[in-house]
């Protein structure tokens, strides 16, 4: 199996309080290839304990920008595959409840399994109904017993987190209605290569589906994939629907994402080889860029704390000598610390109070966004860093 190996990584989402420092957790970041099937996958697992916690600190309705595509992923659902005689939709890991609070306004049947506590209960406040557990083989015969067949099992993000994947497939297989579909988004493989995104390997990320490793698995559940979408989320998803076979006839994309991803070899060690080297040369070149600026006398204040700045902080040696902070709009995250490389996080506001002359997007999927927010920075003549995918100044 080729592998990269990005060294000792905290976990991506593992904000932590000062006085935590001391008993914080760590692991060994590989991501490996697989020869047979190409399926890229992290090579150690954190439990998922660990990693889905009570306090989980990521709140998908945190952007605009996905507020309204899991709106519109809602209102797709309920004008094309919820038209039936009562119909049921599951979401594997619903978060906040972003997509399925549209569903229950719509009155429709529906049920969120989202094992975090804080953002099942911010979804139980829109009024969306939550199993707080984990989705697996198991639950989903619970689910078919208390509920019947789903005619849609939807994921966002969430099912190539679950390293148990195998066993996700099977309860999508036992769950899903004779025509339902598992429809699912994540990020995808193709962007993270090319655009050397590898700040999206962190232990949440057990998977990097790509449309080929995606047809496998389907085939070894004995499902069929018969949709691919591209996405721009995330610095570019891939949104995958899958069915029961010969149920639905598979759209012409499938076959031309096939094609593309042999015609680019992404399921190719070579590859993969080729990106573990374009990574090194951006941790070198960021660490450059920072360490000049600071030798001149500027300041550097990171944007954003998504759980990719742990692994661009934590693998580039960035610490608060050179970021001494990061501002996030996300109060869960704010008076904690980055993992691993312990910058702290503040709000948004005391970025404003006293601009740097650089900002560190490390939110760098949100550009457009945070940019049109953060108007005033550019027009004061502040300047912001981007690394991905090199590294370079706008
Ligand atoms: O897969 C995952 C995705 C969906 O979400 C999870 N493993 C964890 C998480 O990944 P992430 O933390 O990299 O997600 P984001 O969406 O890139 O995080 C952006 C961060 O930036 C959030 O903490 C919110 C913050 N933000 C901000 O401060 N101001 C975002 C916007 C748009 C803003 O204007």
């Amino acid at each position: 199996m080729t592998s990269i190996d990005l060294g000792r990584h905290p976990r991506g989402n593992g904000f932590l309080l000062p006085e935590e420092v001391e008993n914080e957790f760590f692991f060994h970041l590989t991501v490996g290839m697989c020869d047979a099937c190409t399926m890229v996958q992290l090579q150690s697992e954190v439990p998922q304990e660990i990693r889905y916690h009570d306090a989980y600190p990521y709140h998908a309705s945190g952007s605009a920008v996905h507020r309204r595509h899991f709106e519109q992923n809602a209102r797709h659902f309920l004008d094309t595959e919820l038209t039936g005689p009562d119909p049921f939709i599951v979401e594997i890991g619903s978060n906040d409840g972003v997509m399925l609070a549209t569903i229950a306004q719509a009155g429709v049947r529906h049920l969120g399994v989202e094992p975090s506590k804080e953002v099942a209960e911010m979804s139980m406040a829109k009024g969306v109904r939550v199993l707080s557990e984990f989705f697996d083989e198991s639950t989903a015969g619970k689910i078919l017993f208390e509920h019947g067949p789903a005619d849609v099992v939807f994921g966002a993000n969430c099912i190539a987190h679950i390293a148990h994947l195998a066993s996700v497939f099977r309860g999508v297989e036992t769950l899903l209605a004779p025509n339902g579909v598992f429809v699912f988004e994540e990020p995808y493989l193709g962007s993270v290569v090319g655009q050397v995104a590898f700040d999206m390997i962190y232990d949440e990320h057990s998977f990097y589906f790509a449309v080929r490793s995606v047809q496998a698995m389907a085939a070894r559940f004995d499902l069929e994939l018969v949709n691919v979408e591209p996405l721009a989320l995330h610095g570019g998803t891939m949104r995958y629907t899958i069915a029961r076979p010969s149920m639905r006839t598979p759209t012409p994309a499938v076959g031309e994402w096939l094609a593309k991803e042999k015609e680019s070899r992404l399921g190719e060690k070579k590859t993969l080889e080729r990106f573990g080297v374009s990574v090194e040369r951006i941790r070198d070149d960021l660490n450059a860029l920072l360490r000049k600026i600071h030798a001149e006398g500027g300041r550097v204040v990171g944007y954003g704390a998504p759980a990719k700045a742990a692994t661009v902080t934590n693998y580039c040696g960035i610490g608060p000598d050179l970021v001494p902070f990061v501002c996030d709009s996300t109060p869960s995250k704010q008076g904690r610390l980055v993992a691993g490389s312990h910058i702290p996080v503040r709000s948004p506001e005391e970025f404003r109070a006293d601009y740097p002359e650089y900002a560190l997007l490390f939110a760098w999927n949100h550009a457009e966004e945070i940019m049109a927010n953060e108007k005033e920075f550019r027009e004061r003549g502040g300047r912001w860093i981007l690394y991905v995918p090199d590294v370079h100044i706008v």
